[in-house]
């Protein structure tokens, strides 16, 4: 007998609804891809992706073939619905709106027994004060589980096949129920639990990577201080067997590490030692201006042009959410004339690559796109310094260039 296959409506065509669903529907479950944006939706019956990422466009071409992938407008009833829509945070909580909307989308076509599946980053107690009370006002038998995405922009993909899945259901037989859903897509480990630990365990993740960055943005100011080379001797503390140091930089961009941790903390008043890390990563926007400010002046460069490299909040992605170059951009803006350029990132703003490395005096590398490791910045003669927030030259870049080239948490 030919048993049924599972259908699943994905509700938020974004940088995780999107791939889950393509992921699924390449794996022959039926997937109706539900987004509000009517311009997103058409863009995909068209074939088009809204957004790149890596292996996204042939995942996209295999499941065209095999016709298991409807984009619409429409909300189909089916035995599953993903919710994989933004939770921005608000006063230091996630915001649920966006869900709520969706819950209150499905309820119409909900039928008994089906499964609701969140993706979206919430809150630790979200699910159980707030999201489970609302589903249960529908007074029909439901599944409910939060199964937060974990992925990295990048690799998305690939983490979403071969990463862990934290599964925590409203009871065990919903999580066994969204594991053997998952089964069909994900190579990685399945851990069964309870919505409050997948969440937690979400929030955590992100928090332990806010607070190790701030730590090492602070190490950087103490190398500064120190004259030191802070990347050298992160790399080699790394070398311990049981260190990882993160990298610093002009602060913490994305959807998630700048935003999650707030979710834990946002309602306390006392000491903490998560917000003091938010607040350490955030202020570095500033530290770099005014190291800027301060090789400006030591340099004596005469009519500042800054050329920003690297608009997006971290490398090989076209994504700018929360980035650092936007804060940095408008500290520049109020003293000097500044081009920006970013060679994933269409905005008005953005220039080309050209006009920038022609025309700039100063350069600062915001994001370290692989790409800028190709320039030839010597051949700009009018380039006199190069500030570095992500040590990313290569060494015959530093060696070529004739004017000043300085990193940052590199003094030494
Ligand atoms: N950054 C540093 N130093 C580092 C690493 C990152 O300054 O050593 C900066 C980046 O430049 C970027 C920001 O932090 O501006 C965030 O980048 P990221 O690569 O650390 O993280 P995201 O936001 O792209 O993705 C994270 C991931 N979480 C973890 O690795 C624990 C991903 O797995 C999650 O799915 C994602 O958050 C999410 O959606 O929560």
């Amino acid at each position: 007998m030919n048993k049924r296959r599972s259908t699943v409506t994905v509700l938020g065509l974004g940088y995780i609804g999107l791939p889950t669903a393509l992921l699924m529907a390449d794996n022959d479950i039926k997937v109706f891809g539900f987004d509000i944006s009517k311009d997103r939706v058409n863009l995909l019956k068209d074939g088009t992706l809204p957004f790149s990422e890596n292996g996204l466009k042939e995942l996209f071409e295999h499941v065209k073939q095999k016709n298991t992938f409807q984009a619409t407008t429409q909300l189909v009833s089916s035995d599953f619905y993903l919710i994989a829509v933004p939770t921005p945070q608000d006063h230091g909580k996630a915001d649920l709106i966006y869900v709520i909307k969706a819950l209150e989308m499905i309820e119409p076509i909900f039928q008994a027994n089906q499964t609701i599946i969140i993706e979206s980053t919430i809150g630790p107690r979200d699910c159980e004060d707030v999201l489970i009370p609302l589903i249960q006002k529908w007074k029909k038998k439901f599944h409910f589980v939060h199964c937060p995405e974990r992925a990295i922009p990048g690799n998305t993909l690939l983490e979403m096949v071969h990463n862990d899945r934290i599964i925590g259901g409203y009871s065990l037989a919903c999580a066994e129920k969204v594991g053997k859903l998952y089964s069909h897509f994900v190579k990685g480990p399945l851990h069964l639990t309870t919505p409050v630990v997948a969440a937690s365990c979400k929030v955590m993740e992100n928090t332990y990577r806010a607070v190790n960055i701030a730590l090492s943005n602070e190490f950087t100011q103490l190398a500064e201080e120190l004259h030191f080379n802070v990347w050298e001797a992160i790399s080699l503390a790394n070398r311990h067997p049981r260190v990882n140091i993160h990298e610093p930089g002009p602060g913490v961009g994305g959807h998630c590490i700048p935003i999650d941790p707030w979710f834990f903390v946002g309602n306390s008043t006392g000491k903490s030692l998560i917000k003091l890390a938010l607040e350490k990563n955030a202020s570095m926007a500033e530290y770099v201006f005014q190291s800027i400010e301060e090789s400006i002046r030591i340099y004596q460069l005469k009519n500042p042009i800054v050329g920003i490299l690297g608009f997006a909040y971290k490398k090989n992605v076209d994504d700018a959410r929360e980035t650092p170059a936007e804060p940095l951009k408008r500290l520049l803006e109020k003293k000097y004339k500044v081009l920006i350029t970013d060679p994933f990132i269409k905005q008005p703003f953005i220039s080309s690559e050209k006009e920038v490395l022609e025309n700039a005096n100063l350069i600062v590398i915001v994001t370290n796109h692989d790409h800028y490791q190709k320039i030839d910045f010597a051949k700009h003669t009018q380039l006199k310094i190069i500030y570095d927030s992500r040590n990313s030259l290569t060494l015959s870049q530093k060696k070529s260039f004739k004017g000043q080239y300085v990193a940052l948490g590199n003094t030494a």
